[in-house]
């Protein structure tokens, strides 16, 4: 039996990500067992922690914080080799670029950010939903959680980027305008996932490096 694909859909704030989580996992469906992962994962006890600190509920340093994001995808690990190994195809709403971006946009360093998340899963393919500061303000107003400021999202933007470029993780990235209509990001994302899954037919599962 094929195992099945890991694919991650990373981005700013609005850009679309649970939208086009959503409808991935729909339409692979159709042909594949898929499941739909989220981090932060906030129903764990190590996720209730999270939640209460981007709600500004709790105060905690900033490594701190970045440790506890990668201890909730650590939690997950395991059960997401067991489902890719039993042949399920896993979509990732956010996963490690989310981590690195946002920490590193708050001023940690690059390689301590990356550290914990050795050893993860690593995407067949990441897809990261591009979308400009103008389009995303389109979407509404910024909300309540602690990194829904403009400059933060300036910051991050510009991480994400930079991140693409990292040849650690050559080849694993798809970019997609995110400021297109739903149904045309949608088919530009179903174009990315197919190199994922095409890698997973072929390829073993490799680890973050
Ligand atoms: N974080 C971190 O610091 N470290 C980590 O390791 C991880 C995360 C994993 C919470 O994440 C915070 O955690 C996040 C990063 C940090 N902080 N910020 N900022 P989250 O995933 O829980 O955040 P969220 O609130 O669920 O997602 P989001 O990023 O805000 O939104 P989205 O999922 O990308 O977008 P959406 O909900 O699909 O769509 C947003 C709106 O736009 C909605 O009204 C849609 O109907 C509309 N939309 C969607 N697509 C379109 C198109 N194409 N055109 C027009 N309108 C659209
Ligand atoms: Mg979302």
């Amino acid at each position: 039996m094929p195992r099945g694909a890991l694919i991650v859909i990373e981005g700013l704030d609005r850009a679309g990500k649970s939208t086009q989580c959503d409808r991935l996992v729909t339409r692979l469906k159709t042909s594949t067992p898929t499941l739909l992962r989220k981090f932060p994962d906030r129903t764990t006890p190590i996720g209730t922690m999270i939640d209460a600190y981007l709600r500004s509920t709790s105060d905690l340093d900033d490594h701190a914080v970045h440790l506890l994001f990668s201890a909730n995808r650590w939690e997950a690990s395991s059960a997401i080799k067991a489902e890719l190994e039993a042949g399920v195809t896993v979509v990732v709403d956010r996963y490690i670029y989310s981590g690195i971006a946002f920490s590193r946009a708050k001023g940690l360093d690059g390689a301590w950010c990356r550290a914990p998340d050795v050893g993860l899963p690593r995407p067949d393919v990441a897809i990261f939903l591009d979308i400009s500061e103008e389009a995303a303000a389109e979407r509404g107003g910024y909300g309540e959680e602690r990194y829904e400021k403009k400059e933060m999202q300036r910051k991050v933007r510009q991480d994400f980027l930079e991140l693409r470029d990292d040849e650690r993780d050559a080849g694993d990235w798809a970019v997609v305008d995110a400021g297109q209509s739903v149904e045309e990001v949608e088919e530009n994302i179903w174009k990315a996932a197919q190199k994922g899954i095409e890698r997973a037919r072929t390829k073993d599962l490799r680890t973050v490096v």
